[in-house]
């Protein structure tokens, strides 16, 4: 048999960069980047190498499992979707739909279906307990978008191509690809960057491999950021280098920042920052004089206790040193799945924070708006609450997890094991779901990958497929029927769930297993493959009404899905281009730099300058490259090699407590005790440690063979879930205060 190449979008990160897939005998035989796709350009990294290998995981489910008395057991979709229909329908009915709670986890982003019938779920099922990895992750900068800008989805990505300043402040997108900045090769356009002569400046407490790249590196306190930020619009002010540039006269609240920026002076800062005042300073003149140049700030920004005004105060400086919005600066994407909002001004209704708070245990609840969500649909859509806390629903009736490994990814998460669970959870069942690339590439089972990056930093849009639709994906099925559960509408998920919502089934009361129910599971050709689907579960998800998009032949010359269909390496839409008029909502219609909840904080951020620090080293997570959060542990490929679940120690550090490398810490904070083997490096500053996120892989009943020999710990068993940025109700993942034993 021969071989045949397909092309893909991997489906594993942000980057999204090209696949070309070679399969024979319908096994993927190689995965290489697809050299000719117009985004990644060849560019691949060794967790899309080993696509091939996680779909020919053993290990990997391809079965939902039931829970029973010895232990986990394979089923089919219909009984388990039976069971589930069975649970959840008792709990609806004596509790509400708020007792289900739904958790998203991180790869329902990263793929069509995720994209298209997550929101079909939640339209189902509007529960106001729903979580997502957006709480222990990006939530600041969430809120921090939509006070500013009025769209909480108003994100802005550094302008890697053409800045000539880049300060990345919390992220280390050398390792991981980058986020909320889709730029395939990283590491090659920062390469670029320094090779045009731009500079590369590098805010972490880590001697990262990004900090390994730049020109300067400033080795922060953890947890700092806000001062440091705040420093640096205090001098733009004093030393009169505010210029807002094409942003004159579309901007309010200049003034209030002035204000609330005076107390933070570098010299006042520099001690808590753990940065020089004159340092901070030059920073700050830097940013001022460069001709182009963008703040970035993410992950290690977003995890600390003043995550949103930090990640505030990025945009602050940006807008003030005129990059806001301007070529080489800081600017909005402009996603290919966005409706084009016809108006008149740039008014908008704005954004509004926390409606509710936690039942349990009066967590504030996440924006008013959940990222994602569609303005016109604000009322109905059900925000976001704090991650970090889920597990206080545990005490509920009900739970529904999609895509989530959360006993690793939320705080505490070690505490989840072994709870009682209320419905045969999609959580225990997806663990090794089949990448969609690889998936998507099985003969006939092909269908359409559109990926139009998410907030990419150059635009493009791919899709890649070559066959015909003939059912829909597997993973939108899934949701759909979860979605006909949840909406109440009875079984009738057995019948079709792309229906199911509107036509009720009056066999709800027989026995499951008693009918003919395999609709789902059977292509039909009346069945509507995701692309038919798209206008209908989110209108915004075709290409045709997108910015693109030729508008149903409205706008002759638009992108139709042929188009792209007809180019497997994607479409290139050209460089981001100044928009702001575009996305602004705010009721001024223009840019509010000064938030009233935001500059309400000042005095909270001053005075905790002055507060005296816990004692003990701060404990930090790390990424690696060979990692995906909690998953890719299994695959020998990736995890084979030197230990990658250390305790990172400084030299002076680990001779002060008596800690050789190799030998076994305990570590411990507020929130519980953890043992690692120690790895002696100045990769960390003195009082510094750091612990990768996503092992912990030997827990009781875990089937995954290869990750069970290299098992490592669950950074967040230390990670206390009490303290959240006020703001957003973040989790503070970074920072956390430990003591530290030889053992
Ligand atoms: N290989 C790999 N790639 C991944 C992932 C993975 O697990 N592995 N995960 C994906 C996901 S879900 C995400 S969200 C992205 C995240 O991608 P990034 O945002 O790049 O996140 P990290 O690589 O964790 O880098 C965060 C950095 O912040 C630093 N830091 C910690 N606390 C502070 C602080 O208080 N201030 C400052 N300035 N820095 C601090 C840490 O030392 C770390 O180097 O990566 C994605 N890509
Ligand atoms: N201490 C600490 N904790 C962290 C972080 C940190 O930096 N430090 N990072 C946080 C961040 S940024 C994030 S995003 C979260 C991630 O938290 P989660 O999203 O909960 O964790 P992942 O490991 O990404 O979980 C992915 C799971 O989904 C499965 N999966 C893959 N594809 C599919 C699919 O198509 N359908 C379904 N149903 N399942 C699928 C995978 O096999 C895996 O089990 O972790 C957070 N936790
Ligand atoms: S960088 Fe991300 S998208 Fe690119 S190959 Fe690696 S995991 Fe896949
Ligand atoms: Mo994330």
């Amino acid at each position: 048999m021969g071989e045949h190449h397909h092309y893909r979008v991997c489906p594993l990160c942000e980057a999204t960069c090209g696949l070309e897939l070679t399969l024979a005998a319908g096994q993927v035989t190689r995965v290489r980047g697809d050299a000719d796709d117009v985004f990644s350009r060849g560019f691949i990294c060794p967790k899309g190498a080993a696509l091939g290998e996680l779909h020919a995981d053993p290990d990997r489910l391809r079965a939902p499992h039931v829970k029973t008395a010895t232990g986990h057991v394979a089923t089919t979709w219909e009984d388990a979707l039976a069971r589930v229909d069975a649970g959840l329908r008792g709990v609806l009915a004596a509790h509400g739909r708020d007792a289900v709670a739904v958790y998203l986890g991180n790869p329902n982003v990263h793929t069509l279906a995720g994209q298209l019938y997550v929101k079909a779920l939640l339209r189902a099922h509007p529960t106001k307990n729903l979580y997502t990895a957006s709480t222990v992750d990006q939530m600041p900068r969430h809120v921090s978008s939509g006070l500013l800008f009025g769209d909480p989805d108003a994100i802005t990505v550094p302008d890697l191509d053409r800045a000539d300043l880049l300060v990345v402040v919390g992220a280390n997108p050398v390792v991981s690809n980058g986020s909320l900045c889709t730029a395939p090769d990283f590491l090659g356009r920062l390469k670029a960057l320094r090779a045009r002569g731009g500079r590369l400046v590098v805010v972490d407490p880590r001697r990262t491999r990004t900090a390994d790249l730049a020109d300067e590196h400033l080795v922060v306190r953890p947890g700092s950021d806000a001062w440091l930020l705040a420093a640096i619009v205090n001098v733009l002010f004093a030393e009169d280098r505010v210029r807002l540039g094409a942003l004159e006269g579309r901007v309010t609240g200049v003034d209030a920042v002035r204000a609330f920026a005076a107390p933070f002076t570098p010299e006042r800062v520099a001690a808590r920052v753990g940065v020089p005042a004159e340092r901070v300073r030059a920073l700050a003149r830097a940013l001022s004089d460069a001709p182009r140049a963008a703040v970035y700030a993410r992950l290690g920004s977003c995890t600390s206790r003043f995550g949103t005004v930090a990640n505030w105060l990025v945009d602050v400086v940006n807008a003030l040193t005129g990059n806001l919005d301007r070529e080489g600066g800081a600017m909005f994407p402009r996603p290919f799945f966005r409706p084009v909002r016809e108006r008149a001004d740039t008014a908008g209704r704005g954004f509004r924070m926390g409606r509710w708070s936690s039942r349990v245990r009066g967590a504030a609840g996440g924006p008013a708006r959940a990222p994602g969500g569609d303005a016109r649909r604000r009322d109905r859509d059900p925000g976001r609450r704090p991650g970090a806390r889920a597990r206080d629903h545990r005490r509920e009736p009900g739970a529904l997890a999609a895509g989530r490994r959360a006993p690793r990814a939320r705080p505490r998460g070690a505490r989840l094991h072994g709870r009682r669970r209320p419905v045969p959870e999609r959580d225990d069942a997806p663990r090794r779901r089949r990448p969609a690339a690889a998936r998507a590439a099985r003969a006939g089972a092909v269908r359409p990958r559109l990926h139009g990056a998410r907030r990419p930093e150059r635009r493009a849009l791919r899709a890649a497929s070559r066959a015909a639709r003939r059912r829909p994906a597997r993973r939108g099925e899934i949701l759909l029927a979860l979605a006909g559960i949840l909406g109440g509408a009875a079984s009738s998920w057995r019948r079709s769930p792309t229906t199911s919502s509107r036509r009720p089934s009056s066999r709800a009361s027989s026995p499951p297993r008693a009918r003919r129910s395999r609709a789902w599971t059977r292509p039909r050709s009346t069945r509507r493959s995701p692309r038919a689907a798209a206008p209908s579960a989110s209108s915004t998800s075709c290409c045709a009404p997108a910015p693109y998009g030729d508008h149903f032949g409205r706008r002759p010359g638009g992108l139709t899905l042929a188009d792209v269909e007809a180019a497997p390496h994607g479409v290139d839409l050209g460089p981001l281009a100044p928009r702001l008029d575009e996305v602004l909502q705010t009721p001024s219609g223009r840019v509010e730099l000064a938030p009233a909840v935001l500059i309400a904080e000042g005095p909270v951020l001053e005075h905790a300058l002055d507060e005296p620090e816990e004692p003990g080293l701060r404990l930090l997570g790390r990424r690696t490259l060979r990692s995906n959060n909690s998953w890719m542990h299994n695959l020998p490929g990736l995890v084979s090699g030197k230990p990658r679940c250390t305790l990172q120690v400084h030299p002076e550090d680990a001779a002060r407590l008596g800690l050789a490398d190799g030998a076994s810490a305990r570590v411990t904070s507020a929130a519980g005790t953890l043992s690692a083997p120690v790895e002696v490096t100045d990769r960390v500053p003195v009082g510094v440690v750091s612990l990768p996120h996503g092992w912990g892989h030997g827990a009781p009943g875990a089937r995954l063979r290869v990750a069970a020999e290299h098992a490592g710990v669950n950074l967040n068993a230390v990670v206390d879930p009490e303290p959240l940025d006020r703001l957003s109700g973040n989790a503070v993942l970074n920072g956390v205060p430990v003591t530290i034993h030889a053992e």
